[in-house]
């Protein structure tokens, strides 16, 4: 039912400011409505926009029914949902509902040990060793209390208690009111994480988590609208449980964007891209998983795919070609976040005070106690922090990149005078319109996509065999041989021919005799 779908991602802080207060507001997203139908999207995302204090820019979430005056009113909320339907998109909303914010009532109550909201949070007599996402202990100590309370993030963002009934019972009347006001999608912010058993020191995957997103589900979406759970590095096994029989209808799983990483998890510590693992991991979800994928890549959690894969500078439009190529050709959900259609790179910061992100600002001090000099840090930093890609969008080549006529609350990326929306757009051959017909392909021929695919490395070169065409993708600056010989009809080519090799970060794709 929610097959070959587009879903474009929005961080509404950062995409596009009205008010010239520097953040991104909904008004600004409503302007630019057109912009984004014609990429072909039927989903609109976006990150969340409901009153908070912003420590981890509204994923810690205050008020669940109010939209945060930075970026408008619940009035502007209604109007972009009523004039998106009006050009055949749908808003998809994200729910925090592992945590809140600690300026939230419930937590407010809780401290003062309300019976009733007291259970609404997690609370122990001394800390185990949980350790938070952020970095640190995932206990902090609440002097009103008197006990510790569980954070799998920031201290700001106290954990809920979803063994408690009356959480759930409030968090079902949240999403219905916002059912009812026309959102029909929801993403749904590290769901994985809300079966939790802390005394065990069970996290993710808990053993009620299954029961309880069937009950939500019973409660609220009942399956008639699109959901996507957000987790990392999940199992065949998990996503199955997970999306099958009344749960969600998709998730991300994000295992190939752990591919970069030393040990699969601490993002800090990262390698090159295996380009063989990476065709493990597309056979294993395109080969073997038997439901919906939820295709991936980029999002506000992580540097951008096009500078830590490939090339974002003298190859930047052929990358982001070659990617959208890729992911666009494969089965399942296509989730595009704000940018990737006109080729945005990382920011490349070196320099720890030109950052806002608080995982990126508690993993710079968590380094330095681990021993590693500034300079070791700030390379890290510039290729795996969040907000490489979290940075304002780049519409046109005027100050601030037409963002904003203030000052932005994160700095635009220097690049803005030759990779701009304006400038991408006007350009035949640009990334945006290569988008446009990847994705219009894709909604054509989706019987072609949805067939299994043989995927295969050599060399730098990856090859995907479906049945009736096959891709090769060089992701390398040097030339290499391919093997299409003199294949049939060209449905992709990110430069003007195909010769006898391929070129540096060139992607091919042609009908299969
Ligand atoms: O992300 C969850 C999450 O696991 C990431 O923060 C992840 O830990 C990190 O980026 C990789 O190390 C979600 C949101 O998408 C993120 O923006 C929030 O900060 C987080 O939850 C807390 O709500």
């Amino acid at each position: 039912m929610f097959e070959n779908k587009v879903i474009y991602q929005i961080y509404p802080k950062s995409f596009n400011d009205t008010t010239g207060n520097g953040y991104g507001d909904i008004n600004g997203i409503i302007e630019k409505l057109d912009y984004i139908q014609d990429l072909g999207v039927d989903y609109i995302w976006l990150s969340p926009c409901c009153m908070s204090p912003q420590k981890d820019n509204g994923y810690d979430i205050s008020d669940y029914v109010t939209i945060d005056p930075l970026f408008g009113t619940n009035e502007d909320y209604q109007r972009l949902i009523t004039q998106a339907k009006a050009r055949g998109m749908k808003i998809m909303m994200d729910l925090v509902l592992n945590h809140t914010s600690s300026e939230h009532e419930w937590f407010k109550k809780a401290l003062q040990k309300d019976p009733k909201y007291y259970d609404y949070y997690i609370w122990q007599d001394a800390p185990n060793a949980i350790e938070s996402f952020f970095g640190g202990s995932a206990w902090t100590y609440s002097k009103e209390v008197g006990k510790y309370y569980l954070h799998l993030f920031d201290s700001s963002q106290p954990d809920l208690n979803w063994a408690n009934p009356a959480v759930r019972k409030d968090i079902y009347d949240m999403i219905n009111y916002w059912i009812d006001k026309g959102v029909e999608g929801f993403r749904l912010d590290v769901i994985y994480l809300i079966g939790k058993e802390p005394d065990k020191l069970i996290t993710g995957h808990g053993p009620k988590f299954i029961e309880y997103l069937k009950e939500l589900n019973e409660n609220t979406f009942q399956d008639k609208l699109l959901t996507v759970g957000e987790c990392w590095g999940t199992s065949l096994e998990e996503q199955y449980k997970m999306c099958h029989d009344k749960g969600l209808s998709e998730a991300f799983h994000f295992n190939h964007f752990l591919l970069n990483t030393v040990d699969g998890k601490d993002k800090w510590h990262t390698k090159e891209l295996d380009l063989k693992e990476l065709c493990d991991c597309f056979d294993t979800w395109q080969n073997e998983y038997t439901g919906v994928e939820a295709l991936v890549t980029g999002s506000h959690d992580a540097p951008r795919m096009i500078s830590r894969w490939l090339n974002d500078t003298q190859y930047r439009m052929q990358s982001s070609k070659l990617l959208i190529t890729l992911f666009g050709l494969m089965a399942g959900d296509l989730y595009i976040y704000q940018g990737e259609e006109i080729g945005m790179t990382n920011a490349h910061w070196h320099d720890i005070n030109k950052y806002n992100d608080v995982e990126t600002l508690n993993a710079y001090e968590l380094l330095k106690e681990q021993g590693f000099d500034e300079k070791t840090i700030m390379e890290k930093i510039a290729f795996t922090s969040r907000d490489n890609a979290r940075v304002p969008m780049q519409w046109n080549d005027t100050s601030n990149a037409g963002f904003t006529t203030g000052n932005p609350w994160l700095d635009v990326v220097d690049n803005y005078t030759h990779v701009n929306a304006l400038r991408d757009l006007t350009n035949e051959l640009g990334v945006y319109k290569y988008y446009q017909k990847v994705i219009k392909f894709r909604k054509e021929h989706y019987d072609w996509i949805k067939q299994k695919a043989k995927f295969s490395e050599d060399n730098g070169v990856l090859k995907m065999e479906k049945p009736k065409f096959t891709l090769v993708a060089n992701f390398t600056d040097q030339k290499q041989a391919h093997d299409l010989g003199s294949t049939g009809d060209v449905l992709f080519n990110n430069y003007s021919k195909v010769e006898k090799q391929l070129m540096p970060y060139q992607v091919v794709v042609v009908c299969n005799k």
